[in-house]
């Protein structure tokens, strides 16, 4: 027989400290103000080719501006969230021509989405315990794949404020925290929602190399690295590639110059760990990277979502970037490979570092 619980708020958050997870809050399953701007966002075009975002409902209404269209059982909604930073310098912090960037939550061991949800479902099996016989309860468990804006959720549990770079921030742990949520049919008590601390900090805005952050609050994917080096299919528009820098497989900048994130703490949990060449990895390795090894380096990585072609397109132009014309024979030999992605961003590679070496030489 169950143990009766007193507290669902501190009984669902220690089963979620329990099960690794390093801040956890409630909030309501209520529409909150932030989720008006989503409609417009996705009118704007900013979601990008990223259509699995504009998901409507029978009535065609968007189906993630709302959780009371696809969820209406749901009255709270437990937030949980997990450092994956591990002890390594910021992109900030390295200028090395011949590597590129990966970011930081990519270098881990397990995909996140596997390494979250295996938690909520652990937190999902307390709740489901302490309820045994009770057929009232419903949960369900999410991270990234449901039609939920997490990041409203996770401010309205008191996780953390969404940052001018529209990322998710607590005050003690900074921004590097991958979000899980568990909608569940209990009315719980909320948090109280926390407080916006940006001030009038703008450095996430002034260091984006793209000007993807279009005010505050408002990031138009289209522009962004992560984006285009993960999302993005096929040829990156040439207008923007050379604000994608070394950039290979997402982007951190507009966290790595956060002051929340100076003192940012290490996860406590060993599969965010990075990969073996992972943290700045070396360009060429990527770019002759072959489909056998591809599989083997990157089984159960996010990685794979950009594919082979994507992660050796993004290589070639972080290679055109670099300023290093050590770079020009094996781009000379891409302007013919099989992949055609790969051998047209090898054509542009080679006449910008010819033209960016040239102008060094007659400086
Ligand atoms: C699509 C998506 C992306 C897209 C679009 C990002 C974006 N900013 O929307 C791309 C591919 C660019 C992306 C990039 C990244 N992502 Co992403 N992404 C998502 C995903 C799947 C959906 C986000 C979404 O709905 N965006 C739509 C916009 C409208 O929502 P939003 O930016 O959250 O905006 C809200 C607020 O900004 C808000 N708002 C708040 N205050 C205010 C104030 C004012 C005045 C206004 C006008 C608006 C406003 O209004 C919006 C709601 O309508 C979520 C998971 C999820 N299901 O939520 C992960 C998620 C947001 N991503 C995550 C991560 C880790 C990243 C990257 C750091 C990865 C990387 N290193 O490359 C970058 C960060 C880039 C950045 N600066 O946001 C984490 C974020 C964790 C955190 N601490 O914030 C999430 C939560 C995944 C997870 N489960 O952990 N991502
Ligand atoms: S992730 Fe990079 S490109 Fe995207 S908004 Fe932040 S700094 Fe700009
Ligand atoms: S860099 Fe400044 S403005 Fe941007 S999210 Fe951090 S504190 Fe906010």
């Amino acid at each position: 027989m169950a143990t009766p619980i007193s507290n669902f708020e501190a009984f669902v958050k220690l089963a979620a400290e329990n099960a690794g997870f390093d801040a956890i809050g409630i909030a309501p399953a209520a529409d909150a103000p932030e989720l008006k701007c989503f409609p417009k966002w996705i009118a704007a075009g900013n979601a990008g080719e990223m259509k699995y975002l504009e998901g409507r409902d029978e009535q065609g209404e968007l189906k993630r501006s709302s959780l009371g269209r696809v969820a209406p059982w749901a009255k709270s909604v437990v937030v949980c969230a997990i450092n994956y930073n591990t002890p390594n310098p910021y992109s900030t912090q390295v200028h090395d021509p011949a590597r590129g960037w990966i970011s930081r939550y990519a270098w881990s061991r397990e995909d996140y989405h596997d390494a979250v949800l295996r938690r909520l479902k652990q937190v999902e099996t307390a709740l489901r315990q302490a309820f045994a016989g009770d057929r009232e309860l419903t949960t369900r468990s999410y991270v990234d794949t449901g039609p939920v804006v997490e990041r409203v959720f996770a401010k309205y549990a008191g996780v953390g404020w969404i940052g001018k770079n529209t990322c998710l921030i607590n005050q003690k742990k900074g921004s590097w925290l991958f979000l899980g949520v568990i909608l569940t049919s209990l009315d719980l008590v909320p948090d109280l929602p926390a407080a916006d601390r940006c001030g009038t900090c703008t450095r996430c805005i002034e260091a984006c190399p793209t000007d993807a952050i279009l005010a505050p609050y408002e990031l138009d994917s289209r522009k962004c690295i992560s984006y285009l080096t993960i999302e993005k299919r096929g040829s990156i528009p040439e207008d923007i590639r050379a604000g994608i820098g070394q950039h290979v497989f997402g982007c951190d900048i507009c966290q790595d110059v956060c002051p929340w994130n100076r003192k940012a703490p290490a996860s406590k949990a060993p599969e965010f760990d990075p990969r073996p060449g992972l943290v700045n990895p070396d360009l060429k390795w990527l770019a002759e990277m072959s489909a056998e090894e591809f599989r083997e380096v990157f089984r159960g990585s996010p990685i794979r979502r950009t594919k082979r072609s994507g992660i050796r397109r993004n290589a070639v132009i972080a290679m055109g970037n670099s300023g290093d014309k050590d770079f020009l024979p094996l781009l000379d030999s891409l302007t013919a490979d099989e992949d055609e992605i790969v051998s047209e961003t090898a054509r542009w590679a080679k006449t910008r570092l010819l033209e960016s070496t040239k102008k060094t030489r007659d400086i």
